[in-house]
């Protein structure tokens, strides 16, 4: 009895080890390293009964003992008279990064699994360490290499890696994706959004070099409300990680050497004497450069800080109005998730167009280069995770997705100055469990990282001509953010919504995340024709007067930059699963709420100065 206790112990250290070492902990700034890129043609499979996944009894081939079975062995017949019955040397392609629905016509509506496979021929180095990433796949992914499972993740917008030491043969190799975007009640997001649940491999992929012992993560921010002081920390990984870490930025002036204990870490605190700050005015990025005894790695960095004084938000010591608009990660024009830098910068700069300094980068991790793209444009940054309307608050599989994901978010980006806000969840009904699911996640990204605020998108009940403000999670945020829909969905028609006060509970900043109407482009009626251009210019005409009356009012971000798809717009004339709330349309068209957005814009900008 004691043996067999002892056995399983054993079983289980030994289970615990291999999966941790599967997953390799994200690396800061990963692009930056000796990359091998697997983007372009894949080949697929669509597989609605996951028939490369189940064996005939529904017993996972992955869960037996051979582990093999599945498509992800990329079997060929030895003879003429071997029975497989698939074959991805002759299945099409699709186009990594970019999702299925928009490069394949029948898969525009799909939910469920896609196989992808990719062959690559890789160098493999002594001494050097390989880790294969990738940037997202929505929303479970299994993955495989040369026929072996290397892991699974769950999340549609986060970035995961496998470590591959050992695994990836000099020489030809092979990767086996089953990407599964289907939608269950318990997973973040939810089964319900007003999205497109666009599934695949939507981001890069790639495996990078890195050496045996490396850096595997850095901030280096101004401390929290100060700006004489960069703070932050270096962390290695590998065998050898007590080492000397120099932090250069030649620009500044700063070359400071520290060391790291024995976990690897060391922790940066240096007095800056002069430096320019990051703004929109002037998104200023210093080169810096973080070196090992064994590693170094370059970045792009800017220093500015952002604080919550009263009802003002401050950068870098003076009060701003956040000038902004909410963006999706698709680009319109494509009918599908952004696939390259030219798609992320069009839409920036159509932001750029409407005289924005903000943007809310709605409702779900974007893509690193749209962060890094706004560090350079000179555009903050409101990020946010998709714990979206009704998910499951009691299960704590369903929080602990939520927190990793979050945590995915902040690692991730934690060196971008264009990100002053984490969003922790949008529109979500108030109740208890909630309070405590959305509480945790506000104090695991206050742990995070302190020098950012810590926001959600909350809702308004109405008594009369009140709108209300009083949810109780107010208190743990940095922001009082709400969407509202006076004049589209309650309020009657534009006209008469300017009659509307608000009755906010809290004595913060207010930055509105969402107002709007629906109109589709082209189409031209009075002000008081759903669907029309001029409805839409009269929304916005008058929830600015509405909103002005606000006087802790610092911003905004406007519901949207563009149309986009969702399968819950289905008006077969205005709608055909658009929403229409952009204030450009998917030809690239700018609608006539966009200039009233752009001059009241245009006149906060001198307010400001
Ligand atoms: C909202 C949601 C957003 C929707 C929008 C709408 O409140 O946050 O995701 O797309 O309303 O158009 O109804």
């Amino acid at each position: 009895m004691r043996k067999l206790h002892y056995l399983l112990i054993a079983l289980l250290l030994v289970t615990m080890k291999s999966s941790i070492a599967q997953q390799a902990p994200l690396i800061q700034n990963i692009q930056a390293r000796n990359v091998l890129s697997l983007n372009g043609r894949w080949n697929y499979i669509v597989d609605p009964y996951e028939n490369g996944y189940y064996d005939y009894r529904h017993e996972a081939f992955d869960a037996t003992t051979s582990g093999t079975g599945g498509f992800y062995d990329d079997k060929k017949p030895k003879d003429k008279g071997e029975l497989i019955e698939y074959d991805f040397d002759y299945s099409p392609t699709l186009n990594v990064p970019g999702d299925w629905n928009s490069q394949v016509e029948k898969l525009e509506m799909y939910e469920g699994t896609v196989w992808y496979r990719r062959k690559f021929n890789a160098a493999v180095k002594p001494g050097k360490r390989y880790i294969l990433y990738f940037a997202a796949v929505n929303y479970e992914a299994h993955v495989y290499l040369n026929g072996k499972k290397l892991g699974m993740h769950k999340g549609g917008f986060n970035s995961f890696q496998f470590e591959v030491t050992g695994k990836l043969k000099a020489g030809e190799n092979f990767i086996v994706v089953k990407a599964d975007n289907t939608r269950h009640q318990d997973e973040i997001p939810t089964i319900n959004t007003d999205w497109w649940n666009y599934g695949g491999i939507t981001r890069d992929v790639f495996i990078a070099e890195v050496p045996d012992t490396y850096i595997a993560d850095y901030k280096v921010q101004l401390a929290k409300n100060d700006a004489a002081h960069i703070e932050g920390y270096v962390q290695l990984n590998g065998n050898d990680l007590s080492q000397d870490v120099t932090l250069n930025i030649p620009e500044a002036g700063i070359k400071t050497t520290v060391k790291t204990d024995a976990t690897g870490r060391a922790v940066i605190n240096i007095p800056v004497r002069k430096i320019s700050y990051w703004s929109p005015e002037n998104p200023k990025l210093y080169s810096v450069n973080v070196a090992a005894g064994t590693d170094n790695v370059s970045d792009k960095i800017g220093f500015r800080t952002i604080q919550v004084k009263g009802t003002d938000i401050m950068l870098n010591g003076k009060s701003v109005f956040l000038r902004g608009i909410s963006i999706h990660d698709e680009n319109p024009l494509l009918k599908g998730r952004n696939r390259s830098t030219g798609d992320l910068k069009m839409l920036l700069t159509w932001a750029k167009e409407m005289n924005c300094n903000y943007v809310r980068l709605a409702h779900y991790q974007h893509n690193e280069e749209m962060l890094r793209l706004a560090d350079e444009m000179g555009l903050m940054v409101w990020a946010e995770v998709p714990v979206y309307w009704t998910i499951s608050w009691e299960n704590p599989a369903t929080y602990q997705n939520a927190e990793n994901q979050l945590t995915g978010l902040i690692t991730r980006d934690i060196n971008r100055a264009s990100i002053i806000v984490w969003s922790i969840g949008n529109e979500t009904p108030v109740s208890e469990p909630r309070l405590k699911f959305m509480g945790n996640l506000a104090s695991k990204a206050r742990s995070l990282d302190n020098t950012r605020l810590v926001a959600a998108a909350l809702e308004v009940h109405r008594k009369g001509n009140e709108a209300i403000v009083d949810d109780p999670l107010g208190e743990k945020l940095d922001l009082v953010s709400f969407n509202e829909y006076a004049g589209w969905y309650w309020g009657g028609d534009p006209s008469g919504i300017t009659k509307y006060n608000f009755n906010i509970k809290y004595n913060k900043p207010v930055v509105i995340t969402e107002f709007g109407g629906d109109a589709l482009s082209g189409y031209h009626a009075d002000a008081n024709t759903r669907w029309s251009e001029e409805y839409q210019e009269a929304l916005y005409k008058n929830q600015i007067a509405m909103l002005s009356k606000i006087t802790a009012l610092r911003g905004m971000t406007p519901w949207i930059l563009a149309d986009f798809r969702s399968p819950r717009r289905q008006h077969p004339v205005y709608q055909t699963f658009w929403n229409r709330k952009g204030l450009i349309s998917e030809t690239g068209k700018k609608k006539q709420a966009f200039f009233v957005l752009k001059s009241f814009y245009d006149e906060l900008e001198k307010k400001y100065k």
